[in-house]
């Protein structure tokens, strides 16, 4: 009776997602004959960047996945759609955001978006989930959501570090950024059984817009082989929670220190005499520190972003190699 009970409900789960995914050909392809794939998140389109250097740059990051040999799989939500793998036209229309009017899209969106048919970024969180139903064992972003500053009293937690305690999908970053709590981002991601390592040489878990975050990662690693190495046996053992690879941002377009954490400083400040909240807060502060530093940080954020699709495709490569 029991096993009955528990087939059907499998059952219907994978027609029930079938349905509800629409995966790119190219993707499905690529997945069935175990070739790399890398998924993007589409948050950074929809909420990290202005139009039109949002689409150029989605555009960019592909192409790169493309050179390494792997395929890109942007994921967003388009009318209601969970959709894997979105063509070129798709991430024009997606990305002109005054038309697509595109909701900012995390677990707790998801249902929501699709039942109401809008348009969807998603991020990390929702990337995750759409990772783990069409089986895409990894994606790249620039960075991820962590455990804000205050969160104590604010309780603001990034639904990014519970999704990645929950699936089994390893994600490349360059760190968090340090408009949040980074050491109380590292130990929740221990709590939540998250393996989380620096791409070395370096043991510095990095803040984004700079290498070091002044916190050692629980580990390094020193190659792409290793992490494909690391990835394989955390799929062979079953474990339902995911992994981070941190690559630092490249040397020539990381931003100063000081002037980076003056710049947080004053956005943290503009954000709390606004009274912006909740998941308005990160585009809030990434669209303020974009015009503080006169566009330098979104040339940075771009390049890491790229820098981490590199990466991230390496790994793929290298998964794709040891797991036929
Ligand atoms: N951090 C960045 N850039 C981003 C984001 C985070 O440096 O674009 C986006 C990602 O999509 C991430 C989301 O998943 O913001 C986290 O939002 P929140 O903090 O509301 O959970
Ligand atoms: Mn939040």
């Amino acid at each position: 009776m029991f096993r009955t009970c528990v087939s059907f409900t499998k059952t219907c789960w994978r027609k029930y997602s079938t349905n509800l995914v629409r995966c790119h050909e190219v993707v499905k392809t690529a997945l069935t004959e175990c070739r790399p794939v890398v998924a993007l998140e589409s948050t950074i389109i929809t909420h990290g960047m202005p139009f039109p250097q949002n689409v150029k740059c989605a555009m960019e990051v592909e192409d790169v996945v493309r050179s390494q040999g792997a395929v890109p799989a942007t994921v967003a939500i388009l009318n209601g759609k969970l959709t894997v793998g979105l063509t070129q036209a798709e991430i024009e229309t997606l990305g002109d955001i005054k038309r697509s009017d595109p909701v900012k899209t995390s677990r707790r969106d998801l249902s929501y978006v699709l039942s109401t048919k809008r348009n969807g970024g998603t991020t990390v969180s929702g990337t995750i989930i759409a990772c783990a139903i069409t089986g895409i064992p990894i994606f790249a972003t620039g960075g991820i959501g962590g455990v804000h500053r205050r969160a104590e009293t604010s309780f603001d937690i990034s639904a990014d570090l519970t999704e990645l305690g929950r699936s089994n999908v390893a994600v490349v970053s360059s760190g968090v950024k340090s408009i949040l709590d980074i050491p109380k981002t590292l130990e929740y991601l221990e709590t939540q059984g998250v393996f989380v390592a620096s791409m070395g040489p370096t043991t510095d878990f990095p803040a984004f817009y700079s290498k070091s975050s002044g916190h050692h990662a629980p580990y390094c690693v020193n190659s792409v082989t290793e992490a494909a190495r690391i990835i394989k046996e955390h799929r062979n053992v079953g474990l339902h929670s995911g992994l981070l690879f941190a690559v630092p941002v490249p040397d020539r377009c990381a931003l100063d220190d000081k002037i980076i954490d003056d710049i947080i400083k004053n956005a943290l400040e503009k954000a709390d005499r606004e009274g912006i909240k909740g998941k308005h807060i990160t585009p809030f502060l990434l669209a303020e520190i974009a015009s503080l530093t006169g566009g330098n940080s979104l040339e940075t954020n771009i390049a890491l972003i790229k820098n981490n699709a590199m990466v991230a495709s390496q790994i793929a490569v290298e998964l794709a190699k040891i797991q036929q």
